[in-house]
């Protein structure tokens, strides 16, 4: 919908207080076309026993972690999050799809991807001690837009949204064998222009890595643990993006320099 400058405030301030709807993922699928749920957190008490590879997390109404949180454990898996039972068998260079349940044009911005190497088995592993490698991430990437309703261009969240709230990870085809987790998160910006508006949306899941066969194997190096991935005025975390947006410095670390990421279609 195209709109003239003139009614936008007022339309902005509705579609913001409208979207009450977050996000959550609800499957993630193997390139063998094997579904493992996600964690639902309206999970019923009676269905809890369940064994998940998905993380379990207080984040009941697909809620978002704040900034002024980002130096807490709850930004690692979100709020109050506990290690997956279960863990997802992958191969190093194969591809897993990851759905969320929906997600809101309005929550403009960029979608990333994590790996931390569990030493072990993740099931009990402390989530404070992981040490998070950015192997994917998507800001703003253009200004395609910036005059339709909500302004700011084509980001992450568009291509995500184009793909019927999914998105495609490609485990590094020289990864080491062994057991990680994933962190797969949405960091939404349509209030971040306020101190604090912005929105982390983390999730994580259990994956245990076989190799690829590849002889030049990369063992997982250089992370960092949550409590250190973002801060509260990261210059991708505090930034106002409703206008013509030009640039956008996606927060965290550097992609690690032997990811081998998924062009996602749409992209
Ligand atoms: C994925 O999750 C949704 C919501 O939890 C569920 O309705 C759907 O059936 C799942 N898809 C598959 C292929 O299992
Ligand atoms: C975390 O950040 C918030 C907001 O910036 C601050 O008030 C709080 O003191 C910080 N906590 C720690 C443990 O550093
Ligand atoms: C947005 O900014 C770019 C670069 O300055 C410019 O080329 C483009 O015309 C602008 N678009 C709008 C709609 O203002
Ligand atoms: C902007 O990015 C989207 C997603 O990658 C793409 O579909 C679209 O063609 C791009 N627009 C321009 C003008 O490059
Ligand atoms: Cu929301």
């Amino acid at each position: 919908m195209r709109l003239s400058t003139s009614t936008l405030p007022a339309v902005l301030t509705t579609l913001i207080s409208t979207t009450s709807a977050h996000g959550r993922i609800t499957n993630i699928t193997t390139s063998s076309g094997t579904v493992y749920p996600g964690w639902d957190p309206a999970t019923p008490q009676s269905l809890l026993a369940t064994p998940l590879a998905a993380w379990r997390a207080s984040n009941l109404g697909n809620i978002f972690v704040k900034p002024s949180q980002f130096n807490t454990s709850d930004i690692i898996c979100h709020y109050n999050a506990t290690p997956g039972a279960l863990h997802i068998p992958t191969t190093a260079g194969s591809t897993l799809k990851v759905q969320w349940n929906e997600w809101p044009v309005s929550h403009k911005g960029p979608v990333l991807t994590y790996l931390a190497d569990c030493a072990g088995s993740c099931v009990d592993v402390d989530k404070e001690k992981l040490e998070w490698v950015k192997i994917d991430e998507v800001g703003w990437l253009n200004s395609s837009g910036v005059d339709v309703v909500p302004l700011g261009g084509t980001w992450g969240s568009d291509v995500l949204i184009a793909n019927k709230a999914s998105w495609m990870v490609k485990i590094p085809e020289s990864l080491n064998e062994g057991n990680y987790v994933l962190r797969h998160e949405i960091i939404a910006l349509h209030v971040a222009e306020q101190v604090n508006g912005a929105q982390a949306y983390p999730q994580c899941v259990n994956l245990k890595v076989a190799s690829s066969g590849s002889r030049d194997v990369k063992k997982l190096e250089g992370g960092v643990v949550g409590e250190n991935l973002y801060g509260i005025r990261d210059k991708g975390v505090l930034v106002d993006i409703h206008g013509n947006v030009t640039s956008y410095e996606i927060p965290g670390p550097m992609v690690w320099e032997f990811a081998t990421r998924f062009e996602q279609p749409n992209e």
